[in-house]
């Protein structure tokens, strides 16, 4: 991957570029990632936390899909600080609970549980399923003072364990078993997980839908794979529309892997 070009040498015919963005996340182990992984992408871009950035502001997470979500904490988190926000949203989808906790991951069983408990909570609520399939999803939204959005999505598949094993990560990824590794995310290491992780995919597209966007040489702003999703379609009317002038929202990567 080139990377993203530094602030001083690209000029860019519709967009500044930022040299900070504002993270809208409280979970550090999200920022901690979210880093890594940038750094690995080869991201010029500053990531500051909200904190940070002097800002406290509750969002409430009130979509019902993880890209609403997702845009929801960008778009908030860009409104209150004038700079580009990126948001992300992510959880865990299991088959035999019917997707659950899904979008509800971070307040499953409640508030006020420990990752331990949660997990744990899974591990019971799975007595019995013939399926053990799962799923990470990861959403992630840039939205920019100039109302443009560039997202991304993306999932990684697995199974859930039969017991927590391993004490790398956060979350559920003790229970969250990647077949072919024998391993859960727990047991990886950062850089292993990253490689094949839901954020580590999603992060790797929306750095390429960002560079797309930022670019002043790319032909079309339209994200990868154009046509391959059926909402590129919309996205590429939207793009038109927005390159004609039109204020409405700009949206230049969406879909799923
Ligand atoms: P912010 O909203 O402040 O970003 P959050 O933790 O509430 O923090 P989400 O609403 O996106 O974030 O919930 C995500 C939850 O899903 C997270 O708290 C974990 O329980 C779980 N999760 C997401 N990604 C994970 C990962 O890589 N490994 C393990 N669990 C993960």
């Amino acid at each position: 991957m080139s990377g993203l070009k530094m602030p001083e040498e690209l000029a860019t015919g519709n967009v500044a570029i930022p040299e900070k963005m504002i993270l809208a996340t409280k979970n550090e182990n999200k920022l901690r990632e979210m880093r890594e992984i940038l750094m690995d992408n080869n991201i010029k871009i500053e990531i500051i936390s909200p904190e940070e950035a002097g800002i406290n502001i509750e969002i409430e997470e009130t979509g019902t899909s993880f890209m609403e979500n997702a845009l929801l904490k960008a778009k908030a988190l860009c409104e209150a600080s004038g700079l580009p926000a990126i948001g992300d949203d992510s959880g865990l989808c299991v088959d035999a609970l019917n997707g659950a906790p899904g979008i509800y991951s971070a307040r499953y069983g409640g508030p006020g549980l420990t990752d331990a408990a949660r997990c744990q909570l899974v591990l019971r609520a799975m007595r019995g399923a013939t399926s053990r399939a799962a799923h990470f999803t990861c959403a992630v939204a840039a939205a920019f003072p100039n109302g443009s959005v560039v997202t991304a999505e993306r999932r990684c598949d697995g199974a859930i364990a039969f017991a927590a094993l391993g004490t790398g990560g956060f979350g559920y990824d003790a229970i969250f078993l990647i077949p072919e590794q024998g391993k859960t995310f727990g047991q990886l290491s950062p850089e292993e997980k990253n490689a094949i992780s839901h954020r580590g995919k999603a992060l790797a597209a929306f750095v390429k839908a960002l560079e797309n966007y930022l670019s002043p040489d790319a032909p079309e702003n339209q994200g990868e794979n154009p046509g391959e999703n059926p909402d590129k379609k919309q996205d590429k009317n939207q793009n038109e529309k927005a390159a004609a002038g039109n204020q409405d929202e700009k949206v230049l990567e969406t879909g799923n892997a």
